[in-house]
């Protein structure tokens, strides 16, 4: 009984001691993270894991349980991936962390940008994710692909090499990651010989890369740089193996993608045809931390955590790790500050959109945080950059990959020449990186006419008769004496015999022209000024182009305004001037009927009184007088005399009005006949072109602009496509557009590059109007096609 009655007490005890425990126990943070593919991001599973046990074991949170939640999905289930953010938002968290791809962490950023629930990226590195207006609530915890870019270029030249080819994967990841690479190669004068894609596949055994690794093997190059991550690297090695591509005297460079996430233990047997990699790998033990958090990471059973339980981390889940300290120190420097946040509990499906009222707060401490991980110190820049960026320079070789330099933002590169191998076992001083198959090989070369690129001279400047491939000149003729002088291989030019560049019959399929020559193997090659199109593309191959141009049209100059020197008299028809000329007759006439009549016409008014017999004085208003008078008054010089008699000074004033109104009347006529002039609307766009129908214009019968105006569904292109074939103003040939532009009202419309130099040679002819239909494809003679 006693017992019993102290219960109370034994309870309020109990709680004295244990509440504030429980309460300080009690208090949680949660996060969340998102992978793809469970299977294969086994290691950044555990890495998470581990991260938040080893945050929580040194109590790096004072008093605080850090909790994380990881859901994964399929490898591109870009909605899915949506979906769980969703439903993450709704669940208490302070931050998302992941994915793992650049195109995943877009799709993420849709969600957690809406919300305002500051997302973390270890890994993605797509330079498009810098832009902080596109991504406000994005943390990126690696440095951009600029500068993995930059790593790989200064790579390239450590070993001298000049071409290369390119092959990724055509996300966002493959497809931006060597942006800032072509542009460095465009500097030094690099050649790369192709760039080649293929589509990622939920399934990374299913890729299909067989025909961009021909094209690759075709291209000669035998540095290839890839792009992609690890599933669909290992693949793409695997199938390159398979096509001979590895063997000695390749070289293969990959990126973060496959550094990042493959490691060959020591027991472990490198398959050969990966023996000799290359790679670039952004470094996992530059922190502090790193010597503390191995401890635990080696220590735990890799049966239960895939990936750890020994003294070895890949580069993307030491990135995972940071991610998780760098949250953990965040929160606590926002503890420490005093501040209290609630996690989030938002739903991202309801309309209006719900945010996160802490969101902003959350992000200024991560953004604030300053601190030693374990791949490196975790430090960003003003404009949220991860600033410690160093990568290592590493080999696979049958050890695993072993690191054989290194490169930070200070120093550059370092690398030890004498421990790196290629592909095959081969060394540095056998590396030709590039094999040309044309070398004596007799190509025959399919050409069309058109100048300047391509000119056809029967005889030479002596009249001597030209034979073969001399009857050729121009351009695209002595770009290819110099492929052939660069390759060794021999040429035989033909002219394709209808005369066409090609176009492909709507109905049959059958291209026509220069085009139908190489798909039907008539050709090995064509030299002309081709245009490039996505049609033509999907049955030849391009090269570069070289210029870059659009189209415009050609039409005679106008012709300059004639001077006339009877132009004053255009404000008035001739009959007005006719009636102003009869008026000033009949005013003579009738003021000298009046002066001759009048009896005062003699006498001054003001003498009125002093004389009045002499009137048969010779009166001074004979006819003669009065037209002077009149013909005067018209062009408003004061004539010496003026009439005396009442009569004829009314006259005078009623002629005088008349003429004020005709020297207004044409004076205004006159400046608005000269304004009007220069007014007069002129032909300076295409737009204007379409707006009218004076001037015909046509295009080259069977040409890529007649393709380009017959596909468009843009005005006025639709429209002047349908007038072009309603008037059947096509020409036959280039010379025919430029005779009927040159000789009539016609504006002929083609490639600028032609036209500029046409009109550049014959002043009666102009240009008109910017470029349209303008793009890095549509160029001439960027075009040597090939099949
Ligand atoms: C954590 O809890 C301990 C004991 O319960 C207490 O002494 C300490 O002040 C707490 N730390 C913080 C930061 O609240
Ligand atoms: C996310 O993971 C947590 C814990 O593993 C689980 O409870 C939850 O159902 C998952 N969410 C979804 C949408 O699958
Ligand atoms: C998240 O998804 C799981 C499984 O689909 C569901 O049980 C849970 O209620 C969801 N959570 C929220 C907050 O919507
Ligand atoms: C490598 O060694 C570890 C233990 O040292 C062992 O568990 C594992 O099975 C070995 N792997 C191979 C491929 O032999
Ligand atoms: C850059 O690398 C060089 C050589 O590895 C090293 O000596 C130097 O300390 C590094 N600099 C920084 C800032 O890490
Ligand atoms: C090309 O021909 C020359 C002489 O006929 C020969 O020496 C050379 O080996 C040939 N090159 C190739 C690549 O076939
Ligand atoms: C070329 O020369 C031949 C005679 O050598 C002459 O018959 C022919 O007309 C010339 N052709 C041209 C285009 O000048
Ligand atoms: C400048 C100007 O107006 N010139 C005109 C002169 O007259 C001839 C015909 O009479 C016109 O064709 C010109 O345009």
């Amino acid at each position: 009984m006693m017992l019993l009655r102290w219960i109370p007490v034994w309870f309020l005890g109990a709680c004295l001691l244990l509440c504030p425990l429980l309460a300080q126990e009690s208090r949680r943070v949660k996060i969340a993270a998102l992978i793809a593919d469970a299977e294969v991001y086994t290691a950044e599973r555990t890495a998470l894991e581990l991260a938040v046990q080893y945050v929580n074991l040194n109590n790096i949170i004072p008093n605080t349980t850090l909790e994380c939640t990881i859901n994964t999905t399929k490898e591109l289930a870009f909605f899915e991936m949506v979906l769980q953010a969703c439903n993450q938002s709704a669940s208490g968290v302070h931050a998302i962390i992941g994915p793992v791809g650049s195109s995943a962490v877009k799709a993420v950023s849709l969600v957690s940008g809406a919300v305002q629930i500051p997302q973390i990226a270890p890994v993605a590195t797509d330079p498009m994710l810098a832009n902080p207006q596109t991504y406000p609530f994005l943390v990126r915890l690696s440095a951009t692909d600029t500068v993995q870019s930059r790593v790989i270029a200064d790579v390239v030249d450590h070993f001298g090499w000049q071409q290369m080819s390119i092959l990724t994967s055509s996300d966002d990841y493959g497809t931006h990651g060597f942006i800032e690479f072509e542009r460095i190669a465009g500097v030094n004068g690099w050649l790369i010989r192709t760039v080649q894609s293929f589509d990622p596949t939920d399934d990374p055994r299913r890729i299909r890369v067989r025909r961009q690794l021909q094209a690759i093997k075709a291209a000669g190059a035998r540095i290839v740089l890839l792009n992609c991550l690890a599933s669909f690297g290992l693949e793409v090695l695997r199938q390159a193996g398979d096509m001979g591509l590895t063997g000695v005297g390749w070289a293969w460079i990959v990126t973060d993608g496959v550094t990042g996430m493959t490691s060959f233990r020591k027991n472990e047997t490198v398959p050969r045809h990966l023996l000799g990699l290359l790679g670039v790998k952004p470094v996992e033990d530059k922190g502090e931390l790193f010597g503390d958090f191995m401890k635990l990471w080696s220590s735990v059973d890799s049966n239960r955590y895939p990936g750890a339980g020994v003294w070895d981390i890949e580069a993307y889940p030491a990135k995972f790790v940071d991610a998780v300290l760098l949250f953990a120190f965040a929160y606590r420097d926002l503890l420490r500050a005093g501040q209290s946040v609630t996690g989030a509990s938002v739903q991202c499906n309801k309309f209006p959109s719900q945010t996160w009222k802490h969101g902003d707060t959350m992000l200024q401490y991560l953004r604030k945080v300053s601190e030693e991980g374990i791949s490196s110190k975790i430090l960003f820049s003003e404009d949220g950059t991860p600033t410690q960026v160093e990568f290592d320079i590493v080999n696979l070789q049958t050890n695993g990959w072993q690191r054989v330099g290194s490169w930070n933002d200070t120093d550059g590169l370092t690398i030890d020449n004498s421990v790196t191998s290629f592909m095959g076992g081969g060394q540095v001083e056998l590396m030709d990186d590039y094999v040309s198959d044309l070398r004596n090989r007799t190509l025959r070369i399919v050409t069309h006419r058109d100048i300047p690129f391509v000119m056809k001279n029967m005889n030479d400047s002596e009249g001597n008769p030209l034979h073969g491939n001399d009857q050729y000149s121009g351009l695209c003729i002595d770009l290819l004496k110099w492929l052939s002088d660069q390759l060794g291989f021999q040429y035989r030019l033909y002219h394709v015999a209808d005369d066409k560049f090609g176009n492909k019959d709507r109905t049959t399929g059958r291209w026509n022209g220069v085009i139908g020559d190489l798909v039907y193997k008539k050709a090995d090659m064509a030299v002309t000024d081709l245009t490039i199109t996505a049609e033509r593309e999907e049955d030849v191959d391009f090269t570069l182009p070289y210029i870059e141009a659009g189209s415009t049209f050609i039409m005679r100059k106008k012709a300059r305004a004639e001077y006339n020197i009877m132009n004053f008299s255009r404000p008035f028809q001739p009959e007005l001037w006719a009636l102003v000329f009869i008026t000033t007759l009949a005013v003579a006439i009738i003021q000298s009927v009046i002066n001759k009549l009048s009896p005062y016409s003699g006498i001054p008014m003001d003498e009125d009184s002093s004389g009045s017999g002499d009137l048969d004085e010779e009166s001074p208003y004979t006819f003669a007088e009065s037209l002077w008078h009149s013909f005067a008054a018209l062009i408003q010089q004061g004539p010496e005399f003026f009439p005396r008699a009442p009569s004829g000074r009314i006259t005078s004033i009623f002629w005088g009005m008349g003429i004020l109104i005709v020297i207004a009347t044409y004076t205004a006529n006159l400046a608005a006949f000269l304004t009007i002039s220069r007014l007069e609307t002129t032909i300076e766009s295409v737009e204007d072109l379409a707006a009218q129908n004076e001037i015909v214009y046509g295009v080259q019968r069977d040409s890529a602009t007649q393709s380009f105006f017959d596909e468009s569904n843009i005005e006025p292109f639709k429209t002047m496509a349908a007038v072009m074939r309603a008037r059947d103003s096509y020409v036959e040939s280039m010379a025919e557009g430029i005779r009927k532009a040159k000789t009539e009202n016609y504006a002929y419309i083609s490639d600028n590059v032609l036209l500029d130099y046409q009109a550049n040679r014959d002043c009666t002819l102009r240009t008109v109007g910017r470029l349209f239909k303008k793009s890095g494809l549509a160029s001439p003679c960027r075009s040597i096609a090939l099949h």
